[in-house]
């Protein structure tokens, strides 16, 4: 067992819960960034849903401000640092364009500054995307494919992506991007398509809801589990040299053929149920994505292990749970 200390960013969201259940198994001691909210008491739920709360130390703080990322990289003094702390929602980033890039762009640099000032020989990872291939210059997308971001997000992310390359080279940092296509599970946040859609076919079985709205059902994503994604996480800080790695299934899926596998596991029509609604179309949207994992399977062994249809099902009945607990 490892006596290693791990500092994750964004632990109380979707990855940081299901990387520090990893960390944790794997005898880490496990550090996590927590900000500041009126929600005392639900903001460690998808910790507790994994049975790791107790097991996790907690630190306020808030990636904005660099003078509690230096006050609490300093107490804790890591081996490893994980950044998934993000303003993480493509659509929120047209309504707060400037707040996303303070978040999710600088605040990769605060961290990076941190590390570099106090632990230099930590090792770091910065959860950069494959919304950074955006409008995509390549069929299949690997790290040698040109990126072209269509959102305020994407353009942050790629700003924390190329810093965190320039510490590597400038400064010698341990320091790599995983290029993860989209990644879901039970703990996914509401507002994503996967979740939405299966917390609303669950709705619809329950007789809580008639009908699902969504936007671009057109639209094709690489859907993977996040319980698999945070194993390449912690795989990259393992190697000798720090690199950059695409995560992904090499699959891609319609949004529509995606909600058919959850409908269908209820044994609903959803022809019955879908309305379009155009008011959730984006102002650019990205079409299709589709990774090429060939880097991280052979240099870091790396395997996608769920297929879509498996996890999909598991969010509706995860869903089906929750709802029918609420009544
Ligand atoms: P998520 O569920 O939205 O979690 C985001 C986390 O960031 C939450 O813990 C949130 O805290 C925290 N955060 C936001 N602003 C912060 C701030 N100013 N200071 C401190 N913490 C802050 O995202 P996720 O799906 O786990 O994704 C993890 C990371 O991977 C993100 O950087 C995301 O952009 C990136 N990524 C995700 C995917 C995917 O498909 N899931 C794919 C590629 C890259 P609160 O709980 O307080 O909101
Ligand atoms: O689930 P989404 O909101 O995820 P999106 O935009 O691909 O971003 C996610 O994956 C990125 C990696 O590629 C991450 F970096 C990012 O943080 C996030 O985790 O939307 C997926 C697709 C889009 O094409 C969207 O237009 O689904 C389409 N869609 C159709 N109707 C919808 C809806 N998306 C949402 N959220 N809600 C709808 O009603």
């Amino acid at each position: 067992m490892s006596s290693k200390r791990a500092l994750i960013t964004g632990i109380t969201g979707q990855d940081g819960a299901y990387l520090a259940q990893l960390l944790l198994q794997k005898g880490y001691s496990v550090h996590g960034l927590v900000r500041r909210s009126s929600h005392a008491g639900v903001f460690d739920h998808r910790l507790k849903w994994l049975g790791c709360a107790a097991d996790v130390r907690l630190h306020d703080g808030n990636l904005l401000d660099l003078s509690s990322i230096l006050r609490l990289v300093q107490e804790v003094q890591p081996d490893e640092v994980y950044n998934l702390a993000a303003q993480s929602f493509v659509t929120a980033s047209w309504q707060q364009p400037l707040l996303t890039g303070q978040i999710t762009g600088l605040g990769a640099v605060n961290i990076l500054e941190s590390v570099r000032t106090i632990c230099p020989q930590a090792r770091f990872y910065q959860a950069s995307s494959s919304e950074m291939f955006g409008l995509i210059q390549e069929t299949v997308q690997s790290e040698n494919t040109p990126f072209y971001p269509r959102s305020p997000y994407g353009v942050a992310k790629l700003y924390a992506h190329w810093m965190t390359i320039n510490y590597r080279e400038s400064f010698g940092l341990h320091a790599s991007n995983g290029i993860l296509f989209n990644h879901e599970s039970p703990l996914r946040g509401v507002e994503f398509v996967t979740r939405k859609v299966t917390d609303g076919v669950a709705r619809i079985k329950l007789g809580m809801a008639k009908e699902l709205r969504l936007g671009n059902i057109d639209a094709k994503r690489d859907w993977g589990h996040a319980r698999d994604y945070v194993k390449a996480m912690w795989l990259m800080l393992q190697q000798d040299q720090p690199d950059d790695y695409v995560v992904a299934t090499g699959r891609t899926t319609t949004v529509r053929a995606m909600c058919e596998i959850a409908f269908r596991h209820v044994g609903l029509n959803i022809d019955d149920h879908l309305v379009i609604d155009p008011a959730l179309f984006r102002p650019a949207e990205v079409d299709v994505l589709l990774g090429n994992p060939a880097k991280a399977q052979s240099v870091l062994g790396w395997q996608p292990e769920t297929p879509l249809e498996a996890m999909i099902e598991e969010m509706v009945t995860a869903d089906l749970e929750r709802l029918r607990r609420a009544v």
